[in-house]
């Protein structure tokens, strides 16, 4: 979209300071995304949020000048802002306000490629969009006032708009849905496969693309930009001791990721979810590296991926980063570190070794002694553990196999 904007950041305690200054560096960068140019950029202090306005009439008046100087057609607000403090805020200003999440939104449905990418986020739209009907009232009714209609037609197109909305909304889920159905038959067979598979996480620009080009030739698209990725790709790779793994690139994380599209891209990142070890890729040449790696954490969280998954910690971009200090920071606090650059290649063989001695410690070697009227346990043992050697005991078979982790609730109670 190319306009001029005006971004406002404000924080209410002074301590948060060089915080929101950091926040507005990377709204700049999302509105540069999205093809804004950005004319100018305001941090303030605000003592008490106003309620209804955000800002408060005052300052409202201040700012509005302000943008008209600078020649901006439209206000971005870093925080997330209420349909109703919208409203205001955008007859306050007479143009057009965006808030972060509007933002991240209209970057997503910019760059989604896939059917199903592009399914997920007009569902976040439609979301987004439901609560701030009037908003919409707002812009059509001046047109429609100076056409010369009633207002109460202005009110009635919102419930015919809202009946309209919820309508969208419930096509858009069954859709998903239906992808889904067919992502979950590839996932499955996949796990037939019994190829371990590795989800390449991390904030946007981390260098998740880059790695999986680096290591096969998957080709996705990389860029300087936030969100080039959006939807998964998967790719096989085979390691330097002939172990074949699935490598899978997906969307960026990034601070405060948007509810909306948390739940609506639920279905891709359930991929996340369902991979055997998590590759954990930070840019530690970022000033902010320790903060993104913080989000990641929070996404994941939010995203209930379990806590006991494993995760190798790759430092990227170390060719941009001079700071032992700060790598040796990140060696502490996280786990099982290593050091790479995605673009020069350098330290891809203990990451190799470290993705190797994730592996070995994803099966565990046990003595089980089933009864073999449990066929469907024994069965699916022997489709997904590697068996090491089978007799028959009375009605009992007695298997020493290694058991993928995630099926070792099941058979904890007949380990020998
Ligand atoms: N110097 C240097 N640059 C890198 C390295 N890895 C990636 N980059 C650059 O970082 C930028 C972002 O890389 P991507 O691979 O697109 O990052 P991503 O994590 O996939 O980003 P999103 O898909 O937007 O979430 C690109 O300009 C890459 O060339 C590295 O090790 N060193
Ligand atoms: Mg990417």
């Amino acid at each position: 979209m190319n306009k001029t904007a005006f971004l406002i950041t404000v924080y209410q305690d002074q301590r948060e300071k060089e915080h929101a200054l950091e926040y507005l560096r990377e709204l700049n960068e999302l509105a540069k995304t999205y093809g804004f140019t950005v004319v100018g950029e305001y941090v303030y202090m605000i003592r008490k949020f106003d309620a209804g306005s955000y800002l408060g009439e005052g300052k409202i008046e201040e700012l509005s000048q302000r943008a008209t100087e600078l020649g901006a057609e439209i206000i971005v607000f870093d925080d997330e802002i209420t349909p109703n403090q919208q409203k205001n805020l955008e007859k306050g200003f007479k143009r057009p306000v965006m808030d972060r999440t509007e933002l991240i939104l209209e970057i997503f449905a910019e760059h989604a490629q896939t059917k199903e990418a592009k399914l997920q986020i007009e569902l976040a739209q439609v979301r987004y969009q439901l609560p701030r009907l009037k908003r919409m009232w707002t812009h059509l009714s001046r047109q429609r006032m100076s056409g010369g209609h009633l207002k109460g037609e202005g009110e009635k197109q919102i419930e015919i708009d809202r009946r309209i909305l919820k309508r969208r909304i419930q096509m858009l889920e069954r859709e998903i849905d239906e992808v889904k159905l067919q992502r979950e038959t590839k996932r499955r067979a996949r796990l037939r496969s019994k190829v371990p598979s590795f989800a390449i996480i991390g904030y946007t620009n981390a260098g998740k693309s880059t790695l999986l080009n680096a290591l096969t030739d998957a080709e996705v698209l990389v860029e300087d930009k936030l969100f080039a990725t959006l939807d998964t790709t998967s790719r096989q790779f085979l390691l330097p001791n002939n172990q074949k793994i699935v490598l899978i690139d997906t969307v960026g994380f990034i601070r405060k990721l948007p509810h909306a599209l948390v739940a609506a891209f639920r279905s891709t990142l359930e991929e996340v979810a369902h991979t055997d070890i998590l590759l954990h890729l930070i840019d530690v040449s970022h000033p902010y590296a320790f903060e993104h790696a913080e989000a990641t954490y929070e996404v994941l969280k939010e995203l209930k991926i379990d806590e006991n998954k494993p995760i190798i910690t790759v430092l990227n971009k170390i060719d941009l980063c001079e700071d032992r200090e700060k790598l040796t920071k990140f060696r502490i606090r996280y786990p099982k570190t290593v050091r790479i650059s995605a673009l020069t290649k350098e330290g891809f063989d203990d990451l190799y070794q470290e993705i190797e001695n994730a592996i070995k410690e994803l099966r565990k070697p046990l003595r089980l002694k089933i009864p073999q009227s449990q066929y469907a346990l024994i069965s699916e043992l022997l489709r997904l553990g590697n068996v090491l050697s089978t007799e028959y005991e009375d009605n009992d078979v007695v298997m020493e196999i290694e058991v993928p982790t995630e099926l070792e609730y099941k058979v904890k109670d007949y380990i020998v």
